[in-house]
């Protein structure tokens, strides 16, 4: 009787609240406060089926009462032109950051994106407003460092003005928006690392430099570009297949005669070293016979056209269907062709075309009236509401798939194509560039705002794609690309062999020093790694990160920062904008960070301890048995620092095996440099470590001698 009533009641009220939709479409329906400076609004005709579940969120928010009255952004819903739009005032003088991975510079106040993934070589399509991904995000910060974030949740295509007011415009329906407000960017990052999950900790290995083209073939070629880089001595971890070694271009095959056995090749490149990531596009070659053809079709996986027919577009292999990813079931069946690719001692797998790419379809794409059929959660819907989330839903597959193969390591899986979120699943390159100063200028603000929009695993094709660079180009991307989160040197098909000892000489050098100095910092990229996979903080920040309140670094993009301690100035930077204090140039490999002419200058934070290991030629070498301290102190003569350790794979971390070391710095008695090492969390045992100071100064680094009681003395020469 009772629960009649209250149903009676709420679908009274349900009515009601229809009405009420009707007339009020341009209104706010619904706003809450879902967590510490988080709010949910709603547009007055919001359509829950057509937008949810969120793609971006780790799970649905929680509604924790009315809007709290520090909330200062507030989205405005209304209608033109029959489109959903949002507008967003924001204080004057705000900067704006995000939008993910677009062309341009840093700061994109000012600036237009379009969301909808395309295949865009070099750029050129539309001046690079649409690239691979879409990032439906924007970080603001105001004049006094406090910030905000904008989430607007919805997949289909949109249009971001970052005008004043911010202008957001839906071709599909209307979107909820989340706004985060908090006292830094850093703060805003973190609660966006918390609202769609952060990266996974990722193989120690795959922090190494990496080595592709389009393509490396026969097998032999490949084992000979890996001895190569051994026996010249220039740091390598991994080497990458591209398309040819596929039979004719199918997936999940191995050409007979190219690549007649993967096996014994991965066995030598593992003998040597190397790990090897290999290509996995979506496109199946339609051909009776071809098991994966035939498995998507018996298994009914495929993406539709508006016909209710398995959809076929051409890719490399010719006419080809696309595994309908928004299907559990063809998650699950993908997850699984990759047991027997795994198998043949395969370490990664890079997710290419995924945006999808289709050479005949309209703006190089699928159809957006093709159907994708959903289950579980998704419901089904048209090709244009699941175009940028075909990527994520394709490397979640991938990447569970590997996981289930292969329970003890860690997938690496490089994509595309990817979407906000997007990297629970994957890392990513900047696709298609070109091989000019211009593309590699911008590739800097192109990482950085991938990382300011949760996604801090990237790197651009180092050299160039498109093209050849000349030997200064060259030899300047290696010796900044050893500073990319993800470093590896790709060329298109008929590219010139670009690896740094194909230049000569003189580019080979740099590129060793280079890095030879990625390398030894290792153990402090690892323990960067390691907190962006607990925060959400990037790994490669920009440098007003370092002092939020200091206008002047708003726009810089040429220099940028390794977490919070070490400033990276690339040599051709016109007039780089440094934060204030003390920041001291160090050597790592005997190099003369200021005057070498290529490579950047690297600048120590005054306050800052980071760990150095070994110059090694492959992360199997990884050790942190002996560790260099480089201790840079600050104006009360103290400084600190942190590393963490594990196994560098697989998931014991999770168990309690690995270790936080902390390092403290302090000027005891008249001049005696103090610097302690301790164990502050984690079981794992780390027995005989040994430790020396290099104290930096202005004047260059003083090592103290090797020492293994967890204390250091120096003396402090003034
Ligand atoms: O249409 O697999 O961006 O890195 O080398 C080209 C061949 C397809 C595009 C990727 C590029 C890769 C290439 N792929």
């Amino acid at each position: 009787m009772r629960t009649n009533r209250i149903k009676e009641f709420s679908f009274a009220i349900s009515i009601i609240l229809s009405l009420i939709l009707v007339v009020s479409c341009g209104e706010t329906k619904r706003q809450a406060q879902i967590g510490d400076g988080i709010a949910i609004y709603y547009p007055g005709n919001f359509i829950p089926e057509r937008v949810l579940p969120s793609m971006a969120l780790l799970e649905e928010p929680v509604e924790k009462g009315s809007v709290s009255s520090g909330m200062k952004i507030k989205p405005e819903f209304y209608q033109e032109n029959g489109k959903n739009c949002a507008r967003i005032a924001v204080d004057e003088g705000t900067d704006l950051y995000g939008t993910g991975e677009v062309a341009g510079d840093l700061n994109r106040t000012g600036k237009e994106v379009t969301l909808w993934n395309t295949d865009n070589y070099t750029y050129a399509k539309d001046e690079g407003k649409r690239l691979y991904q879409s990032h439906p995000w924007i970080l603001g910060v105001r004049k006094d460092g406090t910030s905000f974030g904008i989430l607007v949740d919805n997949t289909w295509k949109q249009e971001i003005k970052l005008t004043n007011p911010i202008e957001i415009t839906s071709e599909g329906p209307a979107s909820r928006i989340i706004v985060i407000e908090k006292e830094t960017p850093q703060a805003v990052l973190e609660a966006l690392g918390q609202l769609t999950g952060t990266m996974e900790m990722p193989p120690l290995w795959a922090l190494g430099y990496q080595q592709c083209r389009y393509s490396y073939f026969p097998d032999s070629r490949v084992k000979e570009v890996a001895s190569e880089f051994r026996k010249r001595n220039i740091p390598c971890d991994v080497i990458w297949m591209d398309i040819h070694y596929m039979q004719d271009f199918k997936i999940f095959t191995f050409d007979s005669i190219r690549f007649p056995n993967p096996a014994e090749l991965n066995d030598y490149l593992h003998g040597i070293d190397f790990k090897s990531v290999w290509m996995i596009d979506p496109g199946a070659k339609k051909e009776e016979g071809y098991f994966v053809y035939d498995q998507g079709t018996d298994g009914n996986y495929w993406v539709q056209d508006s016909t209710g027919n398995a959809f076929v577009g051409s890719v490399w292999p010719g006419p080809c269907s696309f595994p309908d990813f928004t299907m559990p079931e063809t998650r699950a069946w993908w997850g699984g062709l990759y047991k027997d690719f795994m198998a043949t001692g395969i370490d990664g797998v890079w997710n290419d075309m995924n945006e999808p790419a289709v050479f005949d379809g309209p703006d190089n794409t699928m159809p957006e009236n093709n159907y994708h059929r959903g289950g579980g959660e998704l419901p089904a819907d048209v090709h244009a509401r699941y175009h940028d989330v075909y990527g994520m839903l394709m490397v979640k597959a991938s990447r569970e798939g590997i996981l289930k193969t292969n329970p003890d390591k860690r997938p690496f899986v490089l994509s595309r194509s990817n979407y906000l979120g997007g990297q629970r699943y994957a890392a990513t390159w900047t696709g298609d560039n070109a091989s000019t100063w211009e593309q590699f200028k911008m590739a800097t603000p192109m990482v950085l705002n991938l990382g300011l929009s949760g996604q801090p695993f990237s790197g651009p094709d180092i050299g160039g794609y498109k093209g050849d660079p000349d030997t200064s180009l060259l030899a300047n991307w290696m010796a900044v690309g050893a500073f990319y989160p993800f470093s590896r040197n790709h060329t298109e098909v008929n590219g010139a062999n670009q690896e740094p000892y194909a230049y000569g000489d003189e580019v080979e050098e740099i590129s060793r020093i280079a890095l030879e100095r990625r390398y030894r910092l290792l153990p402090y990229l690892y323990t960067l790694f390691h907190e962006a996979s607990e925060t959400g903080l990037p790994v490669m920040r920009p440098v007003f990160f370092a002092d939020v309140t200091d206008l002047s670094l708003r726009n810089e993009d040429e220099a940028f920062l390794w977490g919070g301690d070490l400033l990276i100035v690339p040599k051709w930077a016109e007039n780089p904008a440094l934060p204030k204090g003390t920041w001291t140039s160090i050597s790592l490999v005997g190099e003369d960070t200021q005057n070498d002419p290529v490579q950047p200058d690297l600048k120590l934070r005054g306050g800052a301890i980071i760990p150095l290991g070994k110059v090694i030629q492959s992360t199997e070498d990884y050790s942190t048995d002996s560790l260099t301290l480089l201790v840079c102190l600050d104006e009360a003569k103290k400084a600190e620092g942190e590393l963490y350790s594990d196994a560098g794979n697989g998931f014991e971390y999770r168990n309690g095996q690995y270790a936080i070391d902390q390092f403290k710095a302090g000027v005891s008695g008249e001049n005696k440099l103090v610097v302690s090492c301790s164990k502050v969390d984690g079981d794992l045992v780390e027995e005989g470590c040994y430790y020396r100071v290099g104290l930096v100064t202005e004047s260059g680094i003083q090592y103290s001698d090797w020492d293994n009681d967890g204390e250091i003395e120096m003396p402090l020469v003034p």
